[in-house]
């Protein structure tokens, strides 16, 4: 297929890639460089390879910043997509990515197909999926191990598949990297470029991380969804969000007195342990309604985040609203509720079977904010 070269993600190093930075090899034997033909070069394309174990095959790209090979569709993607995902140790990220692109891959009501592109995200995605959705013996996935570097960015192809009388698909591609909570205190070159290319950034805050919140849980409850092992639990919820702001701003190298000028969607997990503390009448406890509504539905979301800061405000968590308007632009920060597993644990690691919560609605609002599903009113 011919293409006019754009500038692509390398989804290893998280470069921007030109022409010079993109390189051939041969399939069988990664040491021979290939050159591109004059004709290769007309009709930019990808050359073959011509040895006598290849045969004529595609030559495969890489990425000539970090020597790896890329995804071999990767010249024909129309976006190049990365959000961050941040939060303390135990706050619920693993669980709630699983649950997130396991359910878009279920959903038919999701107009698109989602297909992990690399062996080590299908890998952590199966192994995962194993855990969660076991239909013997339901458990959380893992706690993630610690990284000397970054961990394994996990990536994604995303086929559009509205389109479906037209002969070609528009396709995307979704970065994201799921660290252990420790990861977060480093500074890292690459967790910059990370973070810097990334629209978007998932903050996720565990609500019995709270104190005003905590005290109102079943203890079992609380135990079972990991309240007491984090290691945040005697501070405020004031406290968390500066803390997470303070390293969100050393790796996007801004100052103190600007705020951090990002779509950021404000995430609190496991909202099946704390339903008793939200009233009758509660719209984060309602389904989602955006896949049904074929975009992102303002009017649900625009009641979610109210309710939820009302949730804060009423829980004596005043100090988390303010830590959270004073470090961000409020203007792009939306409160969202999920739960990956639907209802709490039944025992220590023990689940019953998962019927996750909401868990997509910060990825339908960061495909809308990208332009690739509207925003219904
Ligand atoms: N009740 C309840 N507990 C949850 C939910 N999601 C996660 N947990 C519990 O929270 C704990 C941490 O979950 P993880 O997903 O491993 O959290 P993490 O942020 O990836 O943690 P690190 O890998 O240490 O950074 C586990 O004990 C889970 O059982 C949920 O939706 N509901
Ligand atoms: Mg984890
Ligand atoms: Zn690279
Ligand atoms: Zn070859």
């Amino acid at each position: 297929m011919s293409y006019v070269f754009r500038s692509i993600l390398c989804p290893y190093c998280l470069n921007q890639l030109n022409k010079k930075d993109v390189g051939y090899i041969c399939p069988s034997d990664p040491s021979r460089f290939l050159p591109q033909t004059w004709m290769d070069n007309l009709f930019e394309r990808t050359p073959l390879c011509n040895c006598s174990e290849c045969g004529g095959r595609v030559a495969n790209i890489v990425c000539n910043k970090c020597k790896m090979i890329l995804p071999s569709g990767i010249l024909d993607y129309k976006k190049y997509m990365r959000f961050s995902i941040v939060g303390v140790p135990q706050s619920g990220k693993s669980n709630f990515l699983t649950a997130m692109m396991y359910e878009l891959m279920n959903d038919s009501k999701v107009p698109f197909v989602f297909e992990p592109i690399s062996a080590d995200t299908k890998r952590i995605f199966q192994d995962n999926v194993n855990h969660m959705y076991n239909p013997e013996y339901p458990e959380p996935v893992d706690k993630t191990e610690e990284h000397f570097e970054m961990p394994p960015p996990q990536l994604w192809k995303i086929t559009d598949s509205r389109n479906l009388n037209g002969s070609s698909r528009d396709v995307y591609s979704l970065t994201y990297f799921d660290g252990a909570g420790e990861d977060y205190e480093k500074l890292d070159d690459r967790v910059c470029r990370y973070l810097n290319g990334s629209k978007c950034l998932f903050i996720l805050f565990d609500p019995l991380a709270l104190p005003g919140v905590k005290n109102k849980i079943d203890r079992h409850v609380y135990t079972w969804s990991g309240g007491s092992a984090g290691v945040i639990g005697q501070q405020n919820g004031g406290a968390i969000v500066s803390d997470l702001a303070r390293y969100l701003r050393n790796n996007l190298r801004i100052k103190e007195n600007t705020t951090i000028d990002k779509e950021v969607a404000i995430v609190f997990s496991k909202i099946d342990a704390v339903r008793n503390t939200f009233g009758s009448g509660s719209r984060v406890l309602e389904p989602s309604p955006h896949a049904a509504k074929n975009g992102f539905y303002v009017p649900d979301a625009d009641a979610v985040n109210e309710e939820i800061k009302k949730w804060l405000h009423d829980n004596n968590e005043t100090a988390f609203l303010n830590a959270i308007n004073s470090n961000f632009n409020t203007n792009k920060v939306r409160y969202f509720g999920v739960s990956s597993f639907g209802q709490p644990p039944t025992g220590e690691n023990r689940l019953a079977k998962v019927t996750p919560h909401r868990v997509y609605d910060p990825l339908m609002w960061m495909l809308a904010n990208e332009g690739i599903i509207p925003f219904i009113n």
